[in-house]
């Protein structure tokens, strides 16, 4: 008899189980008709990029869903993180989690500024404040948080934190739009917020990021510094650089922020689907639902392989991949064990932080996934677990390969 426990699996000669692989981070394309309109009048008024209708239109629109006084459109979250720790003066030390993209950290010592890592909590996957306050010293000039997978860092300790310290927090909110604490948006913490519009974001732009303020003089030395530092032609008043976003992003940002209620939906629906799909699995976790006040755009389908399961998550992976489901292992290995980091001397330890490192495992969802496609995802992890011991043999005699 033939069922999902003896399904032949690719990694072990099998056909693999989806002819066109699914990705995570597959981008939402939003009102295509609505895009292409937009950009009609684009092209009639010849208007491509500085400050157009569209990057106005947008740079509003955002500002409204987050709930800020300001947002300041740029070409993309990383160089939304350099203009604002630079816009801010900092220097010194920065505090953030190493359990972040890579770019969370790089941003700051291209800025020429060290990040000092600190430690997440296992729950939320977010960062520690109580581990962050215990690495403030003379040299600190901020405390970074940053918002994983469309949901919320505790950001009332971080800010509770930065009061008692006299630090301005600030936050990475790359993954959070649509996201809500207790009916506020990301712009309505700390002293700034820079988002994503990458093509792998709940609301893209293709390429692009911003950054969010309720601080007037900060907007403006923000908005002189994205485009050169000028105040008129030929008037230049301070440091600045091209960090401007274009009118075709900012048509293609529009479109999906009209529907990213749309788009949180339909993760939500993905993630029944996942709950159903992986529930025979003693061995794999679904993230735990934020707390309560948290209302999550659930962009990112997030889970745990159990460290005591017969399978670890890197032979996982490699079962997957063969099959065509290519799953990631989001933020593997930590920032503080990356090139730029790894040979610094004298940090502590972040365990917590590594050991979630061998653990997690991000599946593919969004509206490119279908429902039949989170079965078979599942009677393929049933597959992989019922026949452990042939894959254990097939990874320890060819390697596990798991994505990068
Ligand atoms: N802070 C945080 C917490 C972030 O997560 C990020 C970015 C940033 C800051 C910096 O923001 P940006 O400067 O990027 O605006 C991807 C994204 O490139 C990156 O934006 C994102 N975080 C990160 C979590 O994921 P990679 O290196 O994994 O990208 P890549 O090329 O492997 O693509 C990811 C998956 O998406 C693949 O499975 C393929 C799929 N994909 C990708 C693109 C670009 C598509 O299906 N279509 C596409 O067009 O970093």
């Amino acid at each position: 008899m033939t069922g999902p426990s003896n399904r032949p699996l690719a990694l072990l000669g099998g056909k693999p189980g989806f002819e066109t692989p699914l990705h995570v981070g597959r981008p939402n394309v939003g009102d295509r008709q609505r895009f292409f309109q937009s950009l009609e009048q684009t092209f009639d008024d010849r208007w491509f990029t500085n400050d157009g209708p569209l990057n106005r239109a947008f740079e509003a629109a955002i500002a409204e869903e987050v709930g800020a006084r300001h947002c300041i459109t740029v070409a993309n979250g990383t160089l939304a993180l350099q203009l604002l720790v630079r816009a801010l003066g900092l220097t010194g030390e920065v505090i953030l989690p190493s359990f972040t993209f890579i770019s969370s950290a790089t941003a700051l010592s291209w800025e020429g500024l060290t990040p000092v890592f600190c430690e997440i909590s296992p729950e939320t996957h977010m960062i520690d404040a109580d581990h962050a306050e215990t690495l403030i010293s003379a040299p600190t000039s901020a405390i970074m948080g940053v918002h994983l997978w469309g949901g919320f860092c505790d950001a009332r300790a971080l800010e509770d934190l930065g009061r008692r310290k006299g630090l301005p927090v600030i936050y990475d909110g790359a993954h959070s739009l649509g996201t809500k604490l207790a009916g506020l948006g990301a712009g309505q913490f700390g002293t700034a917020t820079i988002l994503s519009f990458h093509a792998t974001k709940i609301v893209n732009a293709f390429e692009g990021g911003a950054i969010v303020t309720d601080d007037p003089a900060l907007a403006e030395r923000l908005s002189l510094m994205r485009n050169f530092g000028f105040t008129g032609p030929d008037s230049v008043v301070t440091l600045g650089i091209n960090a401007k976003m274009n009118e075709v992003s900012a048509a293609m940002g529009l479109n999906t922020l009209g529907k990213v209620g749309t788009a949180i939906a339909v993760n939500e629906d993905r993630l029944a689907r996942y709950r159903d799909a992986l529930d025979p699995l003693p061995h794999l976790h679904l993230m735990k639902d934020p707390p309560a006040g948290v209302r999550p755009n659930r962009h990112y389908l997030v889970a745990e392989v159990d460290a005591s399961g017969p399978l670890d998550r890197n032979q996982l992976l490699a079962v997957l991949e063969a099959e065509g489901v290519l799953a990631r292992r989001y933020f593997y290995p930590g920032c503080h064990r990356s090139a730029p980091y790894a040979l610094e001397r004298g940090r502590a330890p972040l365990p917590a932080t590594e050991a979630l490192c061998e653990r997690i495992i991000q599946f593919p969802t969004g509206e490119t996934v279908s429902h039949e496609d989170i079965d078979r995802i599942g009677e393929l992890l049933q597959a992989a677990y019922a026949q452990h011991r042939a894959i254990s043999a097939r990874v320890a005699r060819d390697g596990a390969k798991p994505v990068a």
